[in-house]
Order: C-alpha cells, then structure tokens, then sequence
C-alpha cells in the first residue's frame, strides 16, 4: 500500500527541512539559470500515455536486466557527488537501500563512503562511476580498487571536463574560488543535523571516500571542492577510451552523451552502453531534455549498446515514457538522495518500492506484462514525433 512521505516531492521537501542549505542547494541545483534542469522534468510529463483496457494484464513483471545485472526493475541509482553527506555514511545506507529493492547503485568518485566500506555494506555488485582526474595512476589504482571491491560495472563521465557553473553554490561559498565565509559557515553550522553536529563538536574528520589519499586536508569540505575542481582534465578525448579499456575487464558504460554522432562515436569505441544525459542540468545550462533527445539516439544506435537516460525523471510513470521512447532503463539521481536525506535507507526503499508499483501500474493500465514489450505504440505522441516501435522515426 501507499504512505506518506512516498514522492520525490515529498522527499524533496522533508530533505531540504533537514538538510543545511548549503548542501540542499547542492543537490538540488543546476547551472546558470536552470533552464535544463526544469526542462528534463517538463520533458517526461509532457509525454502522454495511452490507456487500455481489456486486456489480461493479470500477470505484470517489472523484471529487466541492465549492464547484465537482474533487478526488478529497470532503475539504477546514478553516481552523486557528496551524497554520503546526506546522511550519515550515506552511500552505505543507499546501497543497502539498493540490494533491498534489487537495484544497482553506483558510486561515485566523489563519493564519501570508500569502496571497501560499500563493499562491506552491499550484498550484491555495485557500479563505480569514474571521472577522469589528472592523476592517471590515481585513477588506475582507483580503477583496481573497484574492480577488487567487486564492481563490474564502470561508469564513466564524460560531461564535465570542468564544473558547470553552479550560482547556488557560489552564493552558499560552496564554489572553488574560496572557502565559505564564517558567517555562512556559522549559520550552515546552526542548521547541520545532528550527526553533522558531531563531526563538528567531536572533530571527527569527514572522509572523502576514495580520494581521500589524494586530497590535501581533505577532511574539510571547502578544500576537498576546490582540490576536486582542478581535477577535472579537460583535455580527455576519445582516445582515453582505449586506456580505460585496457585497464577496466568490465562492463563499460559512457554517461553524458546528448547527441547522435557523440552516441555513435561510443558504439565505435566499444563502449558497452551509454547513459542519455546532461548531468542532471547542472552542465551546460540550455542543452535540450534528455526526453527529446533519446528517440534520435535510440534510432541510430539502440540495437548496438544498451541505452540508460537520466535527468528529470521523477517517478515510476517517468520510468515508463524513457522505456517507451526505447531506452532499457533509466538512472534516478536527486530523488535517492532526496529520500535518503529525510528517512535514511528506509525513506530510499520505500522511494524505490513507489516506483516500481507506478511503473506496474502504468503498464497495467497501457495493456504491456513484460518490460521488453514497452514500445512507443503505448505512447500518445504528437504526430510529428509519431514512431512506430521504439527507435523507428516515421
Ligand atoms: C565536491 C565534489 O557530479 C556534480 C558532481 C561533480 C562535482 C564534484 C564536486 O556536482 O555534478
């Protein structure tokens, strides 16, 4: 049955009343005027549905494998910045959150748990998400360091060859140009929940997960964002690719690809499957919705790779319309956090079970039993984006 709190709205709000702003701005932000970041939310829900009915739909399996890993539903968890920030050993409770509801979850580089106390948590394989920093035999160590933790999923970002201009944080000091005013840091101080309270009044350091090794003071958040923010190599290109391919035995999965020659280019370099995305909006501000631009990528490259999209997909019926336009599943990012800002692993597996009673739903109610069976013909779309089956343009 459905309770309360059970929506990423819900969740949204009940984090931001626990949260210090700096770190619900964070999380909640995009860059320059935050037009993508509304527009891949806009972009789901205006994508109609189309109700059937009379049909034995008695027997609904919301079952799919993604990268080769069984879940019960199409869903994984995407790599967030800080997200063990949200609440205490955050990336612990999320991936426990995960393994109850058969999910993958991915950790990110700048995570805060470190992977072997992931590891210790999880009881199923997680993915590790990969930013390329200028330290290649950091990141090669990093990269040994997932794949003996178990990981055989890699997920690789390659939208930010440098941070996307984010106002929330420059107006909360969190930004790599200098520390947060003790003013701020004060107020932030004032709002921190309980267990931030401790690492203050206790001087118990915070980690930062992987990089910990690498990162002078890293237990102090503002120098942690600053040594991360040089960090980004902007001088990466396809050819790292081959790099990583001799260094990673595993699944490899591109993430931040928006357009169609960019989707090819990835089929070309091997990659196993690519995530549809524009980082959540927080990237270039003005690139179109993930929505819009999954059927062109869909069409020129679905048979080769598998296809994730995120960005802007907020519930189970989202889940559907990405499935529907012919990705094989979808990452959800803010929301997790979101959810386990304000209720911990508990709020995420129950954010998680919402989802997937949704996406039965929205499959009851459209006459499809089987996820591999979702096409366009369940949507209702305007005629100059009519396709036919998922991934062919008429
Ligand atoms: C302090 C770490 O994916 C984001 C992250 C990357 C930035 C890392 C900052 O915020 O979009």
């Amino acid at each position: 049955p459905l309770s309360y709190p059970a929506t990423a709205a819900d969740y949204q709000i009940l984090a931001r009343r626990k949260l210090p702003r700096f770190l619900a701005d964070y999380l909640d932000g995009g860059a320059t005027e935050e037009q993508t970041l509304r527009a891949n939310v806009s972009g789901w829900q205006d994508i109609a549905l189309r109700q059937r009915v009379l049909i034995d739909v008695d027997n609904v399996d919301t079952r799919a494998q993604l990268a080769g890993q069984s879940c019960s539903m199409p869903v994984a968890l995407a790599p967030l910045g800080l997200a063990g920030m949200m609440a205490q050993r955050g990336e612990a409770q999320a991936v426990r959150a995960a393994n109850a509801a058969e999910v993958p979850f991915t950790l990110s580089t700048v995570g805060i748990c470190p992977l072997d106390e992931v590891k210790a948590a999880a009881n199923a394989p997680f993915w590790f998400q990969l930013y390329m920093i200028r330290d290649r035999e950091y990141v090669d160590t990093l990269l040994k360091k997932a794949w003996n933790a178990g990981c055989q999923t890699l997920i690789f970002t390659i939208d930010l060859p440098l941070p996307g201009p984010r106002h929330r944080d420059t107006r909360n000091g969190l930004d790599s140009s200098g520390a947060r005013s003790v003013a701020l840091k004060a107020q932030q101080l004032l709002s921190r929940p309980g267990w931030l309270w401790q690492v203050a009044i206790k001087g118990k350091p915070l980690t930062f997960g992987n990089l910990s090794d690498a990162v002078p003071e890293a237990s102090n958040l503002d120098s942690f964002k600053q040594w991360v923010d040089t960090q980004f190599d902007a001088s990466v290109t396809w050819q790292a690719i081959e790099w990583l391919r001799e260094r990673w035995p595993g699944k490899l999965i591109l993430k931040g690809i928006l357009e169609v020659d960019d989707a090819k280019a990835a089929v070309n370099v091997g990659a196993d499957g690519i995530v549809v995305s524009n980082h959540g909006g927080r990237q270039l501000d003005g690139v179109a919705a993930t929505a819009s631009k999954l059927p062109d990528i869909v069409a020129a490259v679905g048979k080769d790779t598998e296809i994730l999209v995120d960005g802007g997909i907020r519930n189970g019926v989202d889940v559907f319309r990405a499935l529907a336009l012919g990705a094989n599943g979808v990452m959800v990012g803010r929301p997790w956090a979101w959810a386990l800002a304000a209720e911990g692993q508990a709020g995420l597996t129950r954010l998680l079970n919402t989802w997937q009673q949704e996406l039965k739903l929205a499959m009851t109610l459209t006459g499809v039993t089987r996820i591999a069976d979702i096409s366009a013909a369940h949507l209702d779309l305007p005629n100059t984006h009519k396709l036919t089956q998922a991934g062919e343009q008429q």
